[in-house]
């Protein structure tokens, strides 16, 4: 950890943002959990020659705040030693997904649950209070991530660490806010998450690529974020029981080179009705292969009545 400060409380300033037809009003709102502090960390480094890669999975030792606590916020991003932040054209975030040893992913049984990530698209994930993702004192924290340094041969090697700065609420308790569950929703289910774009279909064609679930409680959809990798177009998640969509991320590129950008994220207030078919699909451009590509939205959903 290199950085430490308190920051604002944020209120309640996800609900200036609700979208779309199928929000519900915020009743009863208990108090939330009080004061912000803000907090940085690092994991590495990696030393990464050009075309080198770092993929791994530890089940625990990434570093998180201490204490118990109510997390608001996470953003990531691949740092040098200084903790300059790498331009996307030379070192390459796949992804990074943070796990825990204190739950199971509710969609894949036996799996960790994984409550916070990104990749190129650097999405910050925001929940705004009373909703909150609650950690324990000795839940661990493990990763999934994948780095690739895409710098000439040639070129020196990089240092490089996986930089996240995290928002929290250390009285953030089940009594003064309302916790919420990750829902990590991938196009391959519970599988390796990765698939192939074939990139036979000629120019303008689409590979679509969707799965389904029916959900296993009532609540509340508070956000969403999604992620694809380059050659992505946009990713879906709709309520296939009403029709409602819920959240479509576009995305966004950076040119010569190509680089995915941005997806935008959804912040929402979102009836969640237990029984209901919720669904993501993945678009890319199938005019050129991509190998390993990722179709996901994480999604954040309080299971309560109001
Ligand atoms: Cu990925």
């Amino acid at each position: 950890m290199d950085r430490t400060r308190r920051v604002a409380v944020f209120g309640v300033f996800a609900l200036v943002a609700l979208v779309g037809a199928a929000c519900v009003p915020l009743q009863n709102a208990p108090s939330g959990g009080g004061a912000v502090i803000e907090q940085t960390f690092r994991y590495g480094p990696f030393t990464l020659g050009p075309g080198g890669d770092a993929t791994g999975s530890p089940a625990a030792g990434m570093p998180r705040p201490t204490g118990a606590f109510g997390l608001q916020y996470a953003k990531f991003d691949v740092v040098d030693e200084n903790n300059v932040p790498f331009s996307v054209h030379d070192v390459h975030l796949h992804h990074v997904v943070m796990t825990t040893s204190a739950r199971q992913d509710v969609l894949c049984p036996g799996r960790a649950e994984r409550f916070i990530g990104s990749g190129m698209e650097r999405t910050p994930i925001t929940l705004g209070s009373p909703y909150t993702y609650l950690v324990g004192a000795n839940d661990q924290w493990g990763s999934t991530y994948h780095l690739m340094n895409e710098t000439a041969p040639g070129t020196p090697a990089k240092t490089v660490y996986i930089r996240y700065t995290l928002r929290y609420q250390p009285g953030a308790t089940a009594q003064n806010s309302r916790p919420v569950t990750p829902l990590f929703m991938d196009v391959t289910g519970c599988g390796g998450s990765e698939f192939d774009v074939p990139g036979t279909g000629g120019p303008g064609s689409v590979h679509t690529k969707s799965a389904t679930w029916t959900a296993p409680a009532s609540g509340i959809a508070v956000f969403a974020a999604g992620h694809l990798h380059n050659g992505g177009i946009d990713i879906t998640l709709k309520n296939e029981t009403t029709g409602q969509v819920g959240c479509i991320g576009t995305a966004t590129y950076h040119e010569n080179p190509r680089h995915l950008a941005s997806i935008p994220a959804c912040v929402m207030h979102h009836q969640v009705t237990a029984g209901n078919r919720y669904s993501v699909t993945s678009r890319y451009d199938n005019s050129a292969p991509v190998d390993g590509a990722m179709g996901i939205y994480l999604t954040y959903a309080w299971q309560g009545t109001q």
